[in-house]
């Protein structure tokens, strides 16, 4: 006996089908049948693919770009790190942006603000400035600056030489929920309301304003880390036990009043890797893009390897497999959208 479904079996061959879904697309209407494996998918299958950028190869191009346009035609005069998998997209991973960003002496690139949240991890350079919504922040080599969703924001150099820092952005995610907003500001550069290092004294300190109440951009009021402090938490946790076999020793940014990521769309994180140490297999969801501050590292992924140098990017894809080994000390800086997946549910890792 025929089981009822055998009864009922569509015997259309594959002209009537497409013939059929193309009478239906005429009404903005798809089989869902012919796409459903490729929209859930076991795992993650992402265009991102594993990438590096030599600091060496790229540093002449910055030069180059600096001799044909000034930071004030360009307004942000920042060559764009575009994933081999996504060219186009202005993309380093699915969900976000990267860029090397360089400013001469005396040159400023003047104020904006847009709902795109920005992150800085100074490469090159001592003394450049961004001033974030009213306040000056003078940046060195390593400090790790925000610039949280819709805050004004202008760069300038006011030292001796140019001054190259490591965008991210979330700017595929805000176009991914159609939600972008800028404005110009008539002013070059913004007014600024408090001293350099307001906020670092304010809120980096273990201590805060006794009437702070959050800001409705859900950001870390403070906005600049300094890399010598991160350096000397990952140098000190040494003295206090192994390193996590995965990870090394990492640690991340936080907003100091909530504990939670200084945005809320992307996340950072310093991470030590002493010399000998390589970290075994690691995959998370997150597609992660790493800088190295210090020393040198083998990545090695299961179809490529590559051994990042200072001031060198790299980004490993969502759910891509790896190890880092560390042919001496090393410190990685590394950001990714793993705070929005954390809220909304989806975030994983695999330790195998
Ligand atoms: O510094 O404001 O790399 O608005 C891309 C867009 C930097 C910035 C980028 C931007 C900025």
């Amino acid at each position: 006996m025929n089981h009822p479904s055998q009864m009922h079996a569509p015997v259309a061959d594959r002209a009537a089908r497409e013939a059929f879904y193309a009478r239906i697309g005429a009404d903005n209407l798809a089989p869902l049948w012919e796409q459903l494996h490729n929209l859930v998918t076991r795992t993650p299958r992402s265009d991102c693919q594993p990438a590096h950028w030599s600091y060496a190869k790229v540093r002449p191009y910055l030069t180059e770009a600096t001799e044909l346009i000034t930071a004030e035609e360009a307004e942000r005069r920042v060559l764009i790190l575009e994933n081999p998998g996504l060219r186009g997209k202005a993309a380093i991973t699915t969900s976000l942006y990267a860029g090397l960003q360089a400013i001469l002496p005396g040159e400023v690139a003047r104020a904006h603000r847009h709902s795109q949240a920005a992150l800085r991890l100074i490469l090159e350079g001592d003394g450049a400035y961004t001033s974030v919504d009213g306040e000056k922040t003078i940046m060195r080599r390593g400090d790790f600056v925000t610039t949280p969703s819709w805050t004004w924001h202008d760069h300038g150099n006011e030292s001796n030489g140019p001054m190259i820092w490591l965008d991210g952005l979330d700017v595929q995610l805000v176009a991914a929920l159609d939600a972008s907003f800028a404005e110009s500001s008539p002013a070059d550069r913004q007014e600024l309301r408090r001293p350099v290092g307001d906020s670092l004294l304010r809120y980096g300190n273990g201590l805060a304003p006794v009437d702070w109440t959050p800001t409705a951009n859900r950001a870390s009021p403070l906005f600049c880390y300094p890399y010598e402090r991160t350096r000397a938490s990952l140098m000190g946790m040494q003295t206090a036990g192994a390193p996590d076999p995965h990870l090394g020793y990492k640690l991340r940014y936080v907003d100091p009043l909530t504990g939670r990521s200084p945005m809320p769309t992307m996340g950072a994180f310093a991470q030590l890797l002493p010399k000998g140490f390589s970290t075994a297999p690691y995959r998370c969801s997150s597609g992660t893009v790493f800088a190295v501050l210090e020393g040198r590292v083998e990545v090695i992924l299961d179809d490529r390897t590559f051994e990042a140098e200072p001031n060198d990017v790299f980004v490993i894809p969502s759910w891509a497999a790896h190890r880092l080994a560390a042919r001496e000390d090393a410190i990685l800086f590394s950001f990714s959208d793993r705070p929005v997946q954390e809220v909304l549910g989806l975030w994983r890792e695999s330790r195998d």
